[in-house]
């Protein structure tokens, strides 16, 4: 009798315990998913994901493409759209996204919170999308390398082209890469559009890979595949941190251009609700506070959000007024693109 009794009540409990695990299955279930496209690098991507996740339920896919190949995703699906939200990669391609109507217009209430420098995107994307960090461009080296090769360091952009550096120089496909886009641009606008082709061409001779995603000319650097890579100064700041080479970041002496990574929500994804969801959640500060932990040193575009002590000094560098609206825009993008794989990829 008390032996059923007790064997009843088990059942109950057992019942109850398998009940309750459906229901926060259920619970885990109604809260949907998310599909992003990410284009930072893939150890912060990766953080992002596991810390929205456990912060909403909601459970995210997410595939890591560089800025222009990201960009040549959405419009390739835009009949229809897989991805729900684009977080990451150089401001250009989304302010191209955002003008061919790529993209969704959205008015956070964590607007509010944010740098003018990343307001200012939004207004220039007509809303379609922000910005999430800021970092500038520049190269840098290895010092061991440079000392085994006997050659001195470049200061200048012009000294890339030097004899020195014949097939030491690194750096990315404009097409594929925002870091790249945003290199070209910068020249054009430092030297005028003709000058900046001849300087590209010269450069080409000494170029000894243009890789697809922007970063890797660092990490080349840093590993001796190369002496000089061209990426964002923060890529470089990377390997610095993360091993014990050392790694010089250079901040060309005629100035230079600068990104504003961004964010948009991709028109017509199938949760869209859950991309306004990850666009509030990643403007908040904690959640640009993960960028360092995953040893991205961009500086963050919530003003409450800690700026990474490594992150390299903006105040300190010589920026150029980048024409975001200008060098966003379609037409000048395309046309940049493909004077550069004429004049420049195909002479490769
Ligand atoms: O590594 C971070 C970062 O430099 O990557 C983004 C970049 O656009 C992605 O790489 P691609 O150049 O290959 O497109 C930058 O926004 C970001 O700062």
């Amino acid at each position: 009798m008390t032996r059923s009794f007790a064997a009843a009540r088990l059942s109950a409990v057992a019942a109850a315990a398998l009940i309750s695990a459906a229901m926060a299955v259920t619970d885990a279930r109604a809260e949907g998913n998310l599909t992003i496209y990410c284009s930072v690098q893939e150890e912060w991507c990766q953080l992002m994901v596991n810390e929205f996740q456990k912060a909403t339920g909601i459970t995210v896919a997410m595939t890591r493409k560089s800025s222009g190949e990201t960009f040549a995703q959405v419009k390739a699906e835009a009949a229809n759209p897989k991805g729900d939200i684009w977080w990451g990669g150089t401001g250009d391609p989304h302010l191209q996204a955002a003008e061919e109507g790529l993209t969704e217009a959205y008015e956070s209430s964590m607007l509010k919170d944010l740098n003018d420098w990343a307001v200012s995107q939004h207004k220039t994307g007509g809303g379609k999308t922000v910005g999430i960090y800021m970092g500038a461009l520049g190269f840098g080296y290895s010092a061991d390398v440079l000392k085994e090769k006997g050659v001195e360091g470049p200061k200048c952009w012009a000294d890339l082209t030097k004899t020195d550096y014949k097939g030491e120089v690194q750096i990315a496909n404009p097409n594929s890469s925002g870091t790249a886009y945003t290199f070209l641009a910068t020249m054009v606008q430092i030297l005028g559009e003709e000058d900046a082709f001849a300087y590209l061409k010269k450069l080409n001779g000494n170029v000894n890979q243009y890789t697809k995603s922007g970063a890797a000319p660092a990490q080349a650097a840093s590993r001796g595949e190369t002496l000089i890579g061209i990426t964002f100064q923060h890529d470089l700041v990377t390997p610095a941190v993360t091993s014990d080479v050392p790694m010089v970041v250079v901040s060309p002496c005629e100035g230079t251009g600068f990104e504003v990574g961004s964010m948009s929500i991709i028109k017509g994804g199938p949760n869209p609700d859950n991309a306004k969801k990850w666009y509030d959640w990643a403007l908040t500060p904690e959640a640009q506070a993960l960028g360092a932990q995953a040893n991205s040193f961009q500086v963050p575009s919530n003003k409450s959000a800690p700026i990474p002590e490594a992150a390299p000094k903006l105040s300190e560098i010589k920026l150029i007024n980048y024409d975001f609206a200008k060098y966003g825009s379609s037409e000048e993008r395309k046309r940049l693109l493909s004077r550069w794989d004429k004049e420049i990829g195909a002479a490769q």
